[in-house]
């Protein structure tokens, strides 16, 4: 008997009339994976509440910022006393520097940090960072990572080693795309050539040092090393992505778990605990390039937003008292992965998988998946039916391929358990 999703049925024609696809963002309308958009009305721990009544295990953490789970109470409290003093003041509030000095504190190169309200306007604002500090135009960046929807960024996979952006986007001009490098991810050769071929002219490799945006997909050994060393040699700008990773895969994030110190990293998700903020660090020489000290301008009405702020204040000092959670999350989420493995197997049916720390991706495809080639080699459409599959049985994955699941603090044993015989019960349905 299939789930009654009448009323989001419902919801998603009414947003239709006024909202592009009745969504907020893209990857919401379920279509890469075949479904109707569910609309969510409630969370609560590890799990959320469709518009139906429906309840789902929900490993999407609204796409990372969730790590202490829906609605968690320190979290809404600390919200709940920031909001009875007010929503913003377009002024400085003294929340700002107690968040920027917590996350300071969890990267060891970082002296100075920027709030913005996205991780969009977090790398956008860090790559013209790096290009007024070291001179450059030329930036690189890698096929299958995702930095956020401003233009520079938008570019087609390259069809080749250093191919000059191609537009990935309608809209965004090719003169916008011009000085974009778009490499393959873990191929250090790659990078050499394209260091060779615009000596001195790179202003900063950006990089997710974990891939969440193709399906997680990790760093081949040696490869984050590889960068650091080339652009330093090149006195061009290593920038580490960490929107998805930071305070995600360690409490300092990817570049803690690696011993890799970039020269400027950009945060967004986990730091405003389900709010709305961006961040971009780094040390002080380069830092002190941002309006109003430097010539660097970049503004926001609602950078440092107090309500954001205590959310993400909230967050990470629950996760600076108690780092354990990461151990827990590493155990929780290797068990669920090699449970799920072995029930396609048993199935006959064909998938991979990656996992680094509470970020996984199972892969319809041999694998392994190791960059955008490996990965756009998924079987998207036997995707797209585990995917109902689980959905069908109370189990909210990204609704995507190319997408990572996230676990929460708050998933337990038992949401575990379930999940593995959802997943029994979808293949037996995939390999029928
Ligand atoms: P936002 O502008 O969406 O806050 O952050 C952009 C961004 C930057 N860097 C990384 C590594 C990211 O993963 C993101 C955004 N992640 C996607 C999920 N793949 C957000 C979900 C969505 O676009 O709806």
């Amino acid at each position: 008997m299939s789930r009654n999703t009448d009323q989001s049925r419902k919801l998603q024609h009414r947003a239709e009339q006024f909202i592009p696809g009745g969504v907020n963002s893209p990857v919401r309308a379920f279509r890469s994976v075949g479904s109707e958009p569910l609309y969510i009305v409630r969370g609560h721990g590890s799990h959320i509440y469709d518009a139906d009544g429906n309840d789902y295990i929900d490993y999407i953490g609204s796409w990372g910022p969730l790590i202490l789970g829906h609605a968690a109470p320190v979290v809404i409290d600390a919200i709940i006393a920031a909001a009875r003093n007010g929503t913003s003041f377009g002024a400085s509030t003294p929340a700002e520097a107690d968040l920027a000095e917590l996350i300071i504190s969890a990267f060891t190169h970082m002296q100075k940090v920027r709030f913005v309200s996205s991780g969009t306007e977090a790398t956008m604002s860090a790559i013209r960072l790096a290009r007024a500090y070291t001179k450059r135009k030329y930036i690189v960046k890698f096929e299958g990572c995702y930095h956020g929807h401003s233009d520079g960024l938008l570019v087609k996979a390259g069809s080749g080693v250093a191919t000059l952006g191609i537009p990935g986007s309608a809209g965004v001009p090719e003169e916008f795309t011009q000085f974009t490098l778009a490499l393959p991810y873990n191929d250090t050769n790659a990078v050499e050539q394209a260091f060779g071929k615009f000596k001195h002219q790179i202003a900063c490799v950006i990089v997710e040092p974990v891939v969440g945006n193709m399906g997680c997909v990790p760093p081949a050994p040696g490869y984050l090393e590889a960068l650091r060393a080339m652009t330093a040699r090149d006195n061009s700008l290593l920038i580490f992505d960490e929107v998805m990773t930071g305070f995600r895969l360690a409490f300092g994030g990817a570049q803690e778990l690696y011993g890799i110190q970039p020269n400027l990293t950009t945060m967004g998700k986990i730091i405003g605990g389900g709010l709305p903020v961006g961040a971009y660090g780094g040390p002080s020489e380069i830092m002190n390039l941002i309006a109003p000290l430097g010539p660097v301008y970049q503004a926001g009405t609602l950078s440092g937003n107090p309500l954001a702020m205590a959310a993400g204040y909230a967050t990470l000092n629950y996760l600076l008292k108690h780092k354990d959670v990461y151990a827990t999350l590493d155990k929780l989420a290797a068990e669920l992965v090699a449970g799920v493995a072995a029930a396609a197997k048993d199935a006959g049916v064909t998938i991979s998988h990656n996992r680094v720390g509470s970020m996984f991706t199972w892969f319809f495809t041999a694998g392994p998946v190791t960059d955008w080639t490996s990965a756009e080699k998924c079987d998207t459409k036997a995707f797209g039916n585990f995917f109902r599959a689980m959905l069908e049985n109370g189990i909210y994955l990204p609704p995507s391929q190319f997408e990572v699941a996230f676990l929460s603090a708050t998933h337990t044993e038992q949401d575990m358990q379930q999940t593995i015989a959802a997943a029994k019960q979808a293949f037996a349905g995939v390999a029928a």
